[in-house]
């Protein structure tokens, strides 16, 4: 029997991983070999990334894996969307790569729509309005102008320092604005339109292109001495994690949940109606082709956001205590719209939801556990609404909703989901993201084969989830409305 091991650089908002799978037709193992922190670093000029941090983790990270499995064939990166950094022609970065939560992005939006309206950017791209989305970051930056500066996605950032060469993988560009959403290739007449150089963006590649080895210098530095495949794979986190969904048909609609929460349904093809666009809903690229068609729900950023603030002001809370007893208050506590833009950048939560409530004329929660199963109440609806749309919008039939990243493991908030939704849950797995990773990866190195379903029918092989059914069917189902 032929078997692989392969390790998954996963690199979340507030945390990344670097995961060794084993994989044989019929199994997947998966182990963790290194986790470490992440999240904004905040500097006088903005907010930033330590992009030079991740990387030396993920070279930790594989020399850790390569300890455990001598064996050890390839590696793939996959990270948050949008974010970039930029590399000249000798391959020097010049400066470090901006968070997506900093402000400056705010007037680059009103320059990009001044040149081209968001209706026909919605035309182009299909992706919904997020002030942070790549274009709006390039028209607010100043390096861009330097000669031959390129800009590489944070995974192709990564992928570049490995091994040398610089690709755009195309999940994660269509995040950027800037890639046609029917023909999936850079959309040059935009790109000229809004007057950024030529040759600012790599060629877009589709997952699981071979990328190469690791450089001399790489294996120098980490003693990696046998030869190591750098591939891609749905380098956008949110694309591997749907991969990740273990679903055996098309009618399902999932919720991935970690610092953001997208909630979405898996299409065939693009949605470029105008309901839609007003609907705020994006068109993302998916592994093979698909289309991710969701949108980004604000996610438990709200909640760790709200534990670091907490934090500061010396009180220590422990998550499953403030969760068991979020989960004894009773239903109908107060709401708020998660998605209110005030809760974008890093800051006091608490505060900011209390307000929320009361301008939304309701009391403010008053507890931290109140403020707890304030924010799962009101991810919960705004979850539903997304789901709910998603259908609507797209005609797709949607029975199961899977929940899967680090919010599968809220016991609370999926139940909250499945009520919401007035339809089962299913939750996991909590590594989604790595594991799409993984399946990708595997097709690549020609262990594992077939379409997406076939990946995913791989993925459950041994896989646990649980199922939370639906306490109660909202009446707006009854009814058949969405809302
Ligand atoms: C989730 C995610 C979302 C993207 C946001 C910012 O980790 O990738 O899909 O909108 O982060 O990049």
């Amino acid at each position: 029997e032929t078997g692989i091991a392969l390790a998954a650089v996963d690199l979340g908002a507030s945390s990344g991983r670097v995961m060794l799978g084993r994989i044989t037709p019929g199994v997947l193992e998966l182990t963790e070999v290194h986790r470490f922190r992440n999240g904004p670093v905040a500097l006088p000029d903005g907010l930033y990334w330590d992009v030079l941090g991740l990387y030396q983790d993920a070279l930790v990270g594989l020399r850790a894996a390569a300890r455990r499995a001598p064996e050890l064939a390839g590696v793939a990166i996959d990270s948050w969307a949008v974010d970039y950094g930029l590399v000249d022609a000798s391959g020097r970065l010049s400066g470090n790569p901006f968070h997506y939560r900093d402000a400056r992005t705010a007037a680059g939006v009103a320059a990009t729509h001044e040149r081209v309206d968001f209706a026909e950017l919605y035309g182009i791209s299909g992706l919904q309005f997020l002030p942070f989305t790549t274009l709006y970051q390039f028209a607010a930056d100043v390096s861009l102008g330097r000669p031959d500066t390129q800009a590489l996605l944070i995974p192709d950032l990564l992928g570049y320092w490995l091994t040398g060469v610089r690709v755009a993988e195309q999940t994660n560009a269509s995040t950027t604005g800037l890639l046609d959403a029917r023909t999936g290739d850079w959309s040059t007449s935009l790109i000229d339109r809004l007057g950024l150089p030529a040759g600012l963006l790599p060629d877009v590649v589709p997952p699981g292109t071979v990328l190469g080895g690791l450089t001399p210098a790489v294996v120098a530095e980490t003693g990696l001495t046998r030869p190591l495949t750098v591939s891609t794979v749905g380098s956008h986190d949110t694309a591997s994690a749907v991969l990740g969904v273990p679903a055996a048909d098309a009618d399902f609609g999932y919720i991935s949940c970690g610092t953001w929460g997208l909630v979405g349904v898996e299409l065939e093809a693009p949605v470029l109606t105008e309901a839609g666009r007003t609907a705020n809903f994006t068109n993302e690229r998916g592994v093979d082709g698909t289309v991710r068609y969701l949108r980004n729900v604000m996610g438990l950023w709200l909640l760790s956001e709200s534990l670091r603030t907490w934090g500061l002001q010396g009180v220590d809370v422990s998550l499953p205590d403030v969760l068991a007893r979020a989960a004894e208050l009773p239903a109908g506590g107060p709401q708020f719209d998660p998605d209110d833009p005030v809760f974008l950048p890093p800051g006091d939560m608490p505060a900011r939801i209390a307000d929320a409530c009361r301008s939304a004329g309701e009391r403010a929660p008053d507890g931290i556990p109140a403020m707890v199963r304030c924010i799962l109440d009101s991810l919960a609806t705004a979850f539903a609404a997304g789901i709910e749309r998603a259908a609507a919008l797209s005609g797709r039939d949607v029975t199961t909703v899977h929940v899967v990243g680090g919010g599968s493991q809220n016991e609370l908030l999926c139940q909250l989901v499945a009520d919401a939704c007035g339809r089962p849950v299913v939750a996991g797995p909590v590594e989604a993201t790595a594991l799409g990773n993984l399946l990708v990866q595997a097709r690549t190195h020609g262990v594992l084969s077939g379409d997406r379903w076939a990946l995913r029918e791989h993925l459950r092989t041994g896989l646990t989830t649980r199922t939370y059914p639906p306490r109660r069917v909202p009446s707006s189902r009854v009814a058949g409305i969405g809302r």
